[in-house]
């Protein structure tokens, strides 16, 4: 387990490491970011760029994963899928190739022959990262690859990725919106079970290096199985006793939001973007809970974040179901899994 820790920390890091190429190298970020205007050619264009960063990704994460660890081969998901029709009707399969070279020559066919962006891509891909520094040691954990499963979201908070609005964070601060939404989300499941066992987040636009350097990012990850709980953030420590603070998306009904702010108090009830990072905002002890009423989450969203909850002592579980119970279920008879489709819901 510890290392495919270790390994997921580093492909973590490559796909940050992409997703900051993304909006760093101005070829890359002028298809990122051009607007949706002119003829339907164009328009699906730009908007297939912007699937493509995404889709990119999520590949490059199953390459590795599958290259170190083949059992796992078959269950790695994630929101993507990787078959793409460029601009002239053509059908291509995005893949991570042997060398850079293949790599480019394929992402140029997906990008109507744009090769520079694709080479650009390319190397962004098959460059390795800066080791990964996390305190691993003694972590042992009687699970093997072929046991578990993953689940990958390449980039959540996609919108905030495309906006792009900077913010300077400040610790123990929640804000609300900006680059710092956008997560590497990649969750491992036990495939027996369902259960989340070990998480990575990557916020790939933590903080601008002051020197010129561009911006740096963060890792956090957890894993929870068997009475081993270990993560790289500690326990929040409990308030002052006082209401309770939650986060919601700006989006959340209105009747939801009315019966918070009387339980809360306004001043408790926090917005903020990204299914992912408002479970970090938990994670990290600056909100207490996270409600979602829609079923706008899926699988991909909450595996990894949920892996970091539990081995903090907390976890995520079925709203609906919870509110159905007139006993009042039990927390681990409504966490949530990931091993099985939810027959109810349109998508993972
Ligand atoms: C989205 C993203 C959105 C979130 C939505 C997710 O994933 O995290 O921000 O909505 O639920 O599915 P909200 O911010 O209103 O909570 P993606 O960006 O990967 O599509
Ligand atoms: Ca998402
Ligand atoms: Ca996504």
């Amino acid at each position: 387990m510890a290392d495919l820790l270790r390994l997921l920390l580093r492909v973590a890091e490559k796909a940050a490491n992409v997703a900051r190429v993304c909006r760093q190298e101005a070829p890359l970020f002028q298809l990122l970011v051009q607007e949706k205007t002119g003829d339907d050619k164009n328009k699906k264009f730009v908007q297939d760029f912007k699937t493509l960063a995404d889709v990119v990704i999520q590949e490059m994460i199953r390459h590795d994963v599958r290259a170190q660890f083949p059992e796992m081969a078959g269950f790695i998901h994630g929101e993507e899928s990787n078959k793409f029709e460029n601009g002239l009707g053509e059908s291509v399969t995005v893949t991570v190739c042997g060398t850079q070279e293949e790599t480019a020559k394929l992402l140029a066919s997906v990008l109507d022959g744009d090769n520079t962006a694709a080479s650009l891509l390319a190397r962004a891909i098959h460059q390795d990262p800066v080791t990964i520094e996390a305190n691993t040691d003694g972590l042992t954990v009687p699970l093997s690859p072929s046991e578990l499963g993953i689940w990958i979201d390449p980039i959540d908070a996609t919108s905030q990725y495309i906006e792009g609005r900077e913010e300077v964070l400040e610790e123990g601060h929640l804000f609300p919106s900006g680059l710092h939404c956008a997560l590497v989300l990649i969750g491992v499941y036990l495939r027996s079970t369902g259960e989340p066992v070990m998480g990575v987040i990557n916020q790939p636009f933590n903080y601008k290096d002051p020197a010129g350097g561009g911006w740096k990012g963060k890792h956090f990850w957890g894993v929870s199985f068997g009475g081993v709980n270990a993560c790289s953030e500690s326990r929040p420590k409990d308030g002052p006793g006082g209401r309770l603070s939650a986060v919601l998306s700006s989006s959340e009904k209105p009747v939801v939001k009315e019966a918070l702010t009387s339980l809360c108090g306004p001043d408790k009830l926090i917005y903020a973007s990204g299914a992912g990072y408002k479970i970090l905002c938990v994670i990290q002890g600056l909100a207490d809970v996270y409600i979602l009423s829609e079923g706008s989450t899926f699988k991909w969203d909450s595996c990894a974040p949920h892996a970091l909850l539990r081995a903090l002592g907390g976890g995520v579980v079925d709203l609906a179901k919870c509110l159905q119970s007139n006993s009042g279920a039990q927390g681990h008879q409504t966490e949530l899994t990931y091993h099985q489709p939810n027959t109810e819901c349109k998508g993972a």
